[in-house]
């Protein structure tokens, strides 16, 4: 006889067993003409950074190219890549936003 609690016991074995869903890296790349400062905006807008964290990164992808702004699941992540390109085409902005899966 299987009771009520022997079917939570194995739903919670095999939910401890399933693989966590694979993380997506939300990647800004840099140009040269994007002003730096919308660049930081980007960044507090959508990624939730203080002015200081902002420019920080800002300079990490003007100096190294690009940079892993977050790191999220793939819907998250191509939906905020689609909303950067979009804001950055709508102020004529080169900026551009990728998605690469993260290991
Ligand atoms: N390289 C840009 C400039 O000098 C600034 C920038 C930083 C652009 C990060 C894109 C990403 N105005």
């Amino acid at each position: 006889q299987k009771y009520d609690f022997d079917f939570a016991e194995d739903l919670v074995a095999k939910k401890e067993k399933l693989a966590p869903p694979p993380l997506y890296k939300v990647v800004l790349n840099n140009d040269d003409y994007t002003p730096m400062d919308f660049v930081v905006d980007i960044l507090r807008i959508y990624f939730g950074m203080g002015e200081e964290q902002a420019v920080q990164l800002m300079l990490a992808i003007h100096n190294d190219g690009k940079a892993v702004c977050g790191v999220f699941s793939k819907d998250v992540a191509e939906t905020k890549a689609m909303q950067i390109n979009e804001y950055a085409r709508e102020h004529q902005h080169p900026l551009l936003c990728s998605v690469e899966q993260s290991e």
